[in-house]
């Protein structure tokens, strides 16, 4: 009895947190991305499913490696921005196996962005480390 009086508070107060938060944490997809004008923000490495920022969408916040980006995301980007303030290394394999170079570059440098990665770079993404330094190895 005494457990019934404290169960319906905890429920109200998940479900209040779940309206609040799953707009948050639910991705960004096809019509609604192209609409946004950047949905991309400070302190986040975004990427994308196709080619112009379009497609499917998630943000990684740089103060966490990414050993795996999801099996939502994995073998799809095409576009990306770094809006963080560190170089981000990304790799074909889960848990930083193979690094890739979109553009010829070691790492990705803050603040840089690329419509469209180069064919060898295209839908492989699978894991990003994020570092202080231009060397990825
Ligand atoms: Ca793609």
């Amino acid at each position: 009895m005494r457990n019934k009086l404290f169960t319906l508070p905890k429920k109200i107060l998940g479900t209040a947190l779940a309206a609040v938060l799953l707009p948050l944490l639910a991705p960004t997809t096809g019509a609604a991305a192209q609409a946004a004008a950047d949905v991309c923000r400070s302190g986040y490495f975004c990427i994308y499913e196709h080619s112009g920022f379009v497609g499917r969408y998630w943000a990684f916040p740089s103060n966490v490696h990414v050993g795996y980006v999801g099996d939502f995301m994995n073998d799809r980007m095409t576009s990306f921005k770094n809006y963080t303030t560190v170089y981000a290394c990304l790799y074909e394999t889960a848990n930083y196996g193979h690094k890739m170079s979109p553009h010829g570059l070691g790492a990705i440098p803050p603040g840089y962005w690329t419509s469209n990665v180069n064919p060898f770079s295209n839908d492989k993404l699978s894991s990003i480390r994020f570092t202080s330094t231009y060397d990825c190895d």
